[in-house]
Formats: C-alpha cells, sequence, structure tokens
C-alpha cells in the first residue's frame, strides 16, 4: 500500500502541548484514500528537524508528505501556500538556537511552491464548516524551515508531492481572547486535507480562500 508521511512537531515556546503533535499521533496507521498514514514527531529545532524529517521520507518512502504545525493566533486551518528560503526566529527553538537572516539551503531557490491542492483543501474543509484558508507565509520559524526542507529534498523525486498546514491552538492553550479550534476538529480536518490531496492531483482555480 502507498505511503503517507504525516508530521507533527513537539511543543515550543513554552507551551506543554503541540496540536500537530496530537495529530500526527492519531492519525498514524489510518488507511485513506487507499493509503496508509505514517504519523512523525519532529524536533522543534532548526536543522535536527530537516534531518529526522529526511530520516523518515527515507523510511516510509511516501507519495505524499504533509507537515502539520501550530500557528498559535490563528484562528483557521491554514494550507501554506509558500516556503521561502530564510530562517528569521523570533525565539529560540527547543536547543536554544535563534538564527536571524539566515538562508536555508545557501545558493537555493528563494522560495518553492506547495504541491498540494491548497485551494480544493480549503473548499473541501469550507463544503464541511470546518474555517480555512490559504495563507501565504509559514513565518520564518521552524515550520517554514522544515516546508523549505521538505520541498528542497522532494525536488528530485518525480511524483512526490507534500507541502504544509497550520493550525490554531487548542483550547487549553488559548489565552482570553485567543482562537482555537477542539482537537477533533484539526483531526477530522487533516484528514479531509488528506483525502482531497490523494483525490486532487491538481489544485482548483478558485478566488478568494486567502487571508491578506
Ligand atoms: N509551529 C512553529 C514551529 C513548530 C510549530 O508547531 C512554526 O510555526 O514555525
Amino acid at each position: 500500500m502507498k505511503t503517507i508521511l504525516l508530521t507533527g512537531f513537539e511543543p515550543f515556546g513554552g507551551e506543554k502541548i503541540n496540536p500537530s503533535q496530537e495529530i500526527a499521533r492519531q492519525l498514524h496507521g489510518r488507511v485513506m484514500g487507499g493509503h496508509r498514514v505514517v504519523g512523525a514527531l519532529l524536533p522543534c529545532v532548526f536543522g535536527a528537524a530537516v534531518t529526522e524529517l529526511k530520516k523518515q521520507i527515507r523510511a516510509v518512502q511516501p507519495v505524499l508528505v504533509i507537515g502539520v504545525g501550530q500557528a498559535g493566533g490563528r484562528a483557521d486551518i491554514t494550507p501554506e501556500r509558500v516556503a521561502i528560503n530564510v530562517d528569521d526566529a523570533r525565539i529560540a527553538d527547543n536547543a536554544g538556537r535563534q538564527p536571524v537572516d539566515k538562508p536555508i539551503v545557501q545558493g537555493g531557490p528563494a522560495a518553492y511552491w506547495s504541491t498540494l491542492p491548497i485551494k480544493a483543501i480549503v473548499a473541501a474543509l469550507r463544503q464541511r464548516e470546518i474555517p480555512a484558508s490559504v495563507s501565504q507565509t509559514a513565518g520564518t520559524f521552524v515550520c517554514n524551515h522544515v516546508f523549505y526542507g521538505l520541498m528542497h529534498e522532494l525536488r528530485n523525486q518525480r511524483g512526490v508531492r507534500g507541502g504544509f498546514i497550520h493550525v490554531p491552538f487548542l483550547p487549553e492553550q488559548a489565552k482570553q481572547g485567543q482562537p482555537s479550534l477542539p482537537l477533533e476538529t484539526m483531526i477530522a480536518a487533516i484528514g479531509v486535507a488528506i483525502a482531497t490531496a490523494v483525490a486532487n492531483r491538481r489544485d482548483v482555480r478558485a478566488i478568494g480562500g486567502a487571508t491578506e
């Protein structure tokens, strides 16, 4: 059976939990659209996260790779459009590293597009009344670092698609006034994203669906 690699991150920035870790854990082993999902955990550490990701890709030989990460403060499920070639950390990672204005791959392209059908995913989520929008930036912390590292790794692997999806805080993480989504909603959302990616090799053309 073909496999899908689904990665989540360990908690960071003083949090005790990371929704992406729970999502990867709970979807691990599920069969979706005729593909077996392999969930994996990445450290929230520049460099080490991509090393672990590449190790998982070699071991799992996936046809599709979806990275998931927490974006505290966002209100909806946000498939990322683009990964950019820069690390610029506002806070230290879990190893105490804080790169500033540093290329991820020296001499690499400025950016890689997601090869997930991001607008089809947003449409499928909205159809199920799960809040979703396309995000135009994955930031410049470890999630963007992993997303760029993933797309750089896949550049020579024909037919293997990949991308990144950010999710909001869980209700127990959100401080007053901050948006959140229940874990069950997020798990359902990533399931919908996987099914949509498997069913659509090409994206749909849709106006909107984007946050500014
Ligand atoms: N979110 C961080 C890194 C790990 C995570 O879950 C980010 O958005 O970069």
